[in-house]
C-alpha cells in the first residue's frame, strides 16, 4: 500500500482576550501564521473578551455553542487555542466539541519538531514535547494517537511520540542524559572560543525578523533564510572580518516569539546560552511589522528571563523596504542603531561600522618591536589577539596586532 499524502488539517483558531483586544487580535493573526507553518488551514476564528480564561472550559458556555456551530459549518478537524490549555480544559473541550483540541504550545512544539535538523536540535525538541505530553496526558488521553497524524503527533524524524505515562518518563530520562552529553561538548567548544579572546556577538530577535539573512549578508554563511517562523533552530557561528583585519564571531540562533513555551526555553537552554556568553548583542527587529514594539519587548523579556545581563547592543531595524513609519522606532537599550533592508543590502556598511566601533572600544591596535628574548609575549599576541602582520627584523620581531585591554596592560608592564 502506498501511503496517501497527509491531508491538510482544517482548524478554528480560538482566543480569550484578557487585556487589550487589539493585542489579542494580532496574537491570533500570529497563531494563524504558526498554523500555516505547521501545514494547517484556518477555517475561522473565535475571540472572546474575558477577564481570564474559564478554568474548566477556556471559553464561556455561550461561546462554546457558537464554536460548535462554526465547526459544523466549516467541517473543521480541530481547534487551536491561543494559550496553553490545562488538562481539564483539554478534556472538557474534547468532550464538548468532538474534534481535536490543540493549543499554542502544542503547535509551536510541532513546528520545532518539523524544523529540527541536527542531533542536538532533535533531542531538545523531543524532550520539550515529552515534557508537554507528560503534563497534559490526563487531558489528551489517547485522543492524539487515535486521531492519527497532524499537529501534535509529529516527532523529530517522524518518531511516534509515546502516549504512555511510564514510557514517557523513561524517554525523558534518557533524552536528558543524551542532552547533557551534547551540552558538555558544546561547553568545551565555547571554552575554546573564549580562550581565543575573539569577541563574539549573538544575533537575537523575534522569529522571522531577518537574523539568518544578516549572518548571510555579513559572512556568506549560507544559512537557510525563509519566510517561515522558526526556520533556524540550531546555532551557527561564523567569523566576520571587519576593516583592518579586525575579527568577530557571529552566532545566529533560534528566534523568540510571544508566549514561547517554557518547555522549549528549558530544553533549548544551552542553545540560548549562546546569547548569555556573547560579548555583544545584535538585535534584529522587523520594522515592517505593526507589532515591532511589542516584539522588541518580548525579546528583551525572554533575554532577561534567561539571565542575559546588559551587553553592548546594536539594534537593526530591518525590512525598511516594506515598512512605513520605521523612522520613529527606537531602542532605548541599544548603544548603536541602524535602519536597514538586509534583503537589498542597505545599511550593511553602517552595521559593519557599528560592530567595528564595539571592537575598537575593547581592543587596541599595537605596532611594536619585541626583542628576540621576549618570544613568549609574541606568542601571547598570536594566540589571544588578532595578528595583522609580523616581520623579523634586526632588533626583534615587528608585530602589528589588535589586542584586548587586558593583554595591552600586560604588554605595557
Ligand atoms: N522585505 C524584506 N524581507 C526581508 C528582509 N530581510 C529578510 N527578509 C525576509 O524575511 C524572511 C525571514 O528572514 P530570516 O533571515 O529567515 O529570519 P530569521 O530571523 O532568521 O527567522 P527564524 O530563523 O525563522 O527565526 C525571509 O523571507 C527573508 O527573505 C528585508 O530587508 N526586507
Ligand atoms: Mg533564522
Amino acid at each position: 500500500m502506498t501511503e496517501t499524502k497527509e491531508q491538510q488539517e482544517k482548524v478554528i483558531l480560538v482566543a480569550v482576550a484578557a487585556g487589550d483586544l487589539g493585542e489579542a487580535r494580532s496574537s491570533l493573526e500570529e497563531l494563524e501564521l504558526l498554523a500555516k507553518t505547521a501545514g494547517a488551514q484556518t477555517a475561522g476564528y473565535i475571540l472572546q473578551p474575558l477577564d481570564a480564561p474559564v478554568p474548566a472550559t477556556y471559553l464561556g458556555s455561550g461561546k462554546i455553542k457558537e464554536l460548535k456551530d462554526l465547526i459544523d459549518l466549516t467541517q473543521a478537524d480541530g481547534i487551536i487555542c491561543d494559550d496553553e490549555l490545562t488538562p481539564v480544559q483539554i478534556r472538557n473541550l474534547t468532550e464538548d466539541l468532538e474534534v481535536k483540541v490543540m493549543d499554542r504550545t502544542l503547535l509551536i512544539l510541532d513546528i520545532f519538531a518539523f524544523q529540527a535538523s541536527t542531533a542536538e536540535g532533535k533531542v531538545q525538541v523531543e524532550l520539550a514535547q515529552e515534557q508537554y505530553l507528560a503534563s497534559h496526558l490526563a487531558g489528551y488521553g489517547t485522543s492524539l494517537s487515535r486521531l492519527g497524524g497532524g499537529i501534535g503527533t509529529r516527532g523529530p524524524g517522524e518518531k511516534k511520540l509515546e502516549m504512555d505515562r511510564r514510557a514517557i518518563r523513561r524517554r525523558i530520562t534518557s533524552l536528558k542524559r543524551e542532552l547533557a552529553q551534547i551540552e558538555r561538548h558544546r561547553d568545551l567548544l565555547r571554552e575554546k572560543r573564549k580562550r581565543s579572546e575573539r569577541k563574539t556577538a549573538a544575533i537575537v530577535g523575534y522569529t522571522n525578523a531577518g537574523k539568518s539573512t544578516l549572518l548571510n549578508v555579513l559572512t556568506n554563511a549560507g544559512v537557510l533564510q525563509e519566510d517561515k517562523l522558526f526556520a533556524t533552530l540550531d546555532p551557527t557561528t561564523r567569523v566576520l572580518e571587519l576593516e583592518q583585519g579586525q575579527k568577530m564571531l557571529l552566532t545566529d540562533t533560534v528566534g523568540f516569539i510571544n508566549k514561547l513555551p517554557h518547555q522549549l526555553v528549558e530544553s533549548f537552554h544551552s542553545t540560548l546560552e549562546e546569547a548569555c556568553s556573547a560579548d555583544y548583542l545584535i538585535h534584529v527587529v522587523d520594522a515592517s511589522s505593526p507589532e515591532a514594539e511589542k516584539q522588541m519587548q518580548v525579546v528583551y523579556e525572554t533575554l532577561d528571563g534567561l539571565g542575559v545581563g546588559t551587553k553592548r547592543t546594536l539594534t537593526i531595524f530591518n525590512k525598511t523596504d516594506q515598512a512605513e513609519n520605521y523612522a520613529s522606532l527606537r531602542d532605548p537599550r541599544a548603544q548603536e542603531t541602524v535602519y536597514a533592508s538586509l534583503k537589498k543590502g542597505e545599511g550593511v556598511e553602517e552595521i559593519r561600522l557599528a560592530l567595528s566601533k564595539f571592537l575598537s572600544e575593547d581592543q587596541i591596535r599595537i605596532s611594536r618591536i619585541f626583542p628576540y628574548g621576549r618570544a613568549g609575549l609574541v606568542n601571547r599576541v598570536r594566540e589571544e589577539g588578532t595578528l595583522l602582520s609580523e616581520s623579523y627584523e634586526e632588533d626583534g620581531i615587528h608585530i602589528e596586532a589588535f589586542v584586548s585591554r587586558e593583554l595591552y596592560g600586560r604588554l605595557e608592564k
